[in-house]
């Protein structure tokens, strides 16, 4: 990277580990999963974050748009992938209390960049089919326009507790469904700010 006449930086980055909790500059704990009300931006140069929302731009066609700190932009949407596990429910909350929701995965793109981000580990996907078993349902009721189950999914097995009602995406990026009590790390998905 061309940091051009920038000064060297005095410090690297912060990049948030599992289980780092601290307190930001205004003394809130923060954690990797709840980033805190920094004024931090992706896509910016780190020197440059804490003083103004910097605007990236992606490509020719979709202009700029930026994500709150820790989370990361793909065309047009706000990504948060966390470091911790918890149920389905539990991650939907979490991600309904950031002003978003689990991911829902519209097209074959969206799956790519998640399945190379989500890096071999099992996160949930908004989409479930607890209301009506073997009905799926996105969380936003997205169309099911698009699906990637891995083969022979769902398959609703049945593990002497409960149904298969919640997907997640399996090591390989195709998608399973389980138990909703499962502890998984999972995505959330908004809109990115223009
Ligand atoms: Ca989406
Ligand atoms: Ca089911
Ligand atoms: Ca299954």
């Amino acid at each position: 990277m061309d940091w051009g006449s920038v000064p060297s930086p005095r410090s690297p980055p912060h990049k948030p580990a599992a289980g780092d909790h601290h307190r930001d500059h205004r003394g809130h704990q923060t954690s990797p999963d709840d980033p805190g009300p920094h004024q931090h931006f992706t896509g910016c140069p780190f020197f440059h974050r804490a003083r103004r929302p910097c605007r990236t731009t992606k490509g020719s066609t979709a202009g700029a748009f930026w994500c709150q700190w820790g989370w990361d932009e793909h065309q047009g949407r706000c990504y948060l992938f966390s470091q911790t596990t918890q149920s389905w429910e539990a991650a939907r909350n979490f991600c309904l209390a950031k002003n978003a929701d689990l991911v829902v995965i519209n097209n074959g793109r969206e799956q790519n960049y998640l399945a190379i981000k989500a890096d071999s580990v099992r996160h949930w996907i908004g989409f479930t089919d607890q209301r009506i078993e073997g009905v799926w349902r996105w969380v936003d009721n997205t169309p099911e326009a698009f699906t990637y189950w891995n083969t022979g999914e769902p398959n609703n097995l049945r593990n002497g507790l409960s149904d298969e009602d919640c997907a997640h995406l399996l090591e390989n990026g195709l998608w399973n469904d389980v138990p909703c009590s499962i502890s998984y790390r999972w995505i959330c998905e908004r809109a990115a700010t223009v």
